[in-house]
């Protein structure tokens, strides 16, 4: 394995049950990939990066995870297989449609019909006001069908260790299925970290003054995950950029220095309805006009339509 996989293990110590996820990432892989069946890794949600050993702060970023659990349901919808590797907490596919929704206004306490003697308490079930859940009935159809399927792999990360660890992981994992491997890469990662050497076990005190701390580069990940670690499969990196001035530059930045396939640049205040899939060859503006957006239509959806046809070709030898 090359060098970057030996840093990450020597450098970060992972939290989470990093064996256990590798392990049903692996036959998840072999399941579907030996059922012909094309399978993605999106990654989704934010990084936290501690400050301290025993952490009390930690650096963290915007990203709610919206992106990856809504690509997930599309990929899903399209046949895929999907492994959904994103930060704990953050949105999920399906219930994501329902994280601001208070449920107990949501549920009401109703009589259940009585089977038993007139001697047992009277018993209570409890049932869902759908005015207060729109679409519930269609979402929950679709998740339960999604989750009977076996289609949908969730694994979780919380710090930026796990993150690294499991990438690698699933790595390893999707590498046999070749070029019908996807890694649709949407989380925001940190590009910095303190290593554990050089961090504080306590909690940094303010009577010691203002706060300045040196953070290193975190590897990039990129670079191994195309060249050593899923050599064959499609690969897409997603950019992010506050000024649109100097996006497609960024993108096109990541594609010379990565070599992968797709690179989806996006600007945080618009990311919502105007994407810009960038390649080798082209770029494809996506965008959601306001009718769409009031119907419901979803960036996502047209990123994963044009990504998984993108795909295809690909498998065919054609990009
Ligand atoms: C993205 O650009 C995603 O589209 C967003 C989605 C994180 C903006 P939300 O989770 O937002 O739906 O709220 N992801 C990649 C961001 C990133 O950090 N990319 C690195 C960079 O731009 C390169 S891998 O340098």
């Amino acid at each position: 394995m090359a060098e970057p996989a030996e840093r990450i293990r020597r450098e970060f110590a992972p939290q989470a049950e990093v064996e256990e996820a590798a392990r049903a990432m692996e036959v998840f892989a072999k399941t579907h990939g030996s059922e012909g069946r094309r399978v993605v890794l999106i990654t989704s949600g934010g990084t936290k990066v501690p400050l301290e050993s025993r952490t009390v702060r930690f650096l963290d970023n915007f990203s709610s995870g919206r992106r990856g659990a809504a690509s997930a349901e599309y990929f899903l919808q399209a046949g895929y297989a999907v492994i959904f590797l994103h930060r704990h907490r953050s949105m999920y596919p399906y219930s994501r449609r329902y994280t601001a929704v208070n449920w107990l206004d949501a549920l009401q306490i109703v009589p259940a019909p009585q089977t038993d003697s007139a001697l047992t308490e009277p018993k209570l079930k409890v049932e869902a006001d759908q005015t207060n859940l729109p679409g519930i009935v269609g979402v929950l159809k679709d998740y339960q069908s999604i989750k009977g399927s076996g289609r949908l792999l969730p694994v979780e990360f919380n710090t930026l260790s796990d993150y690294l660890h499991l990438l690698l992981a699933a790595a390893k994992a999707l590498s046999p299925l070749g070029a019908n491997a996807m890694f649709y890469l949407a989380a925001a990662v940190s590009d910095f970290y303190i290593p554990a050497s050089e961090m504080p076990e306590h909690k940094i005190q303010s009577s010691s003054g203002p706060l300045q701390i040196t953070m290193k580069m975190v590897p990039k990940m990129l670079s191994p995950l195309v060249k050593d670690w899923a050599p064959k499969a499609f690969v897409i990196s997603f950019k992010l950029e506050t000024d649109p001035s100097i996006l497609i530059e960024r993108a096109r930045k990541a594609l010379e220095t990565y070599r992968h396939q797709v690179v989806v640049a996006n600007v945080l205040d618009t990311r919502r309805s105007y994407v810009v899939v960038v390649t080798d060859v082209s770029e494809s503006k996506l965008s959601v006009s306001d009718d769409e957006e009031t119907r419901g239509v979803e960036i996502e959806h047209k990123i994963v339509d044009d990504l998984t046809s993108r795909h295809s070709s690909f498998i065919e030898g054609l990009q």
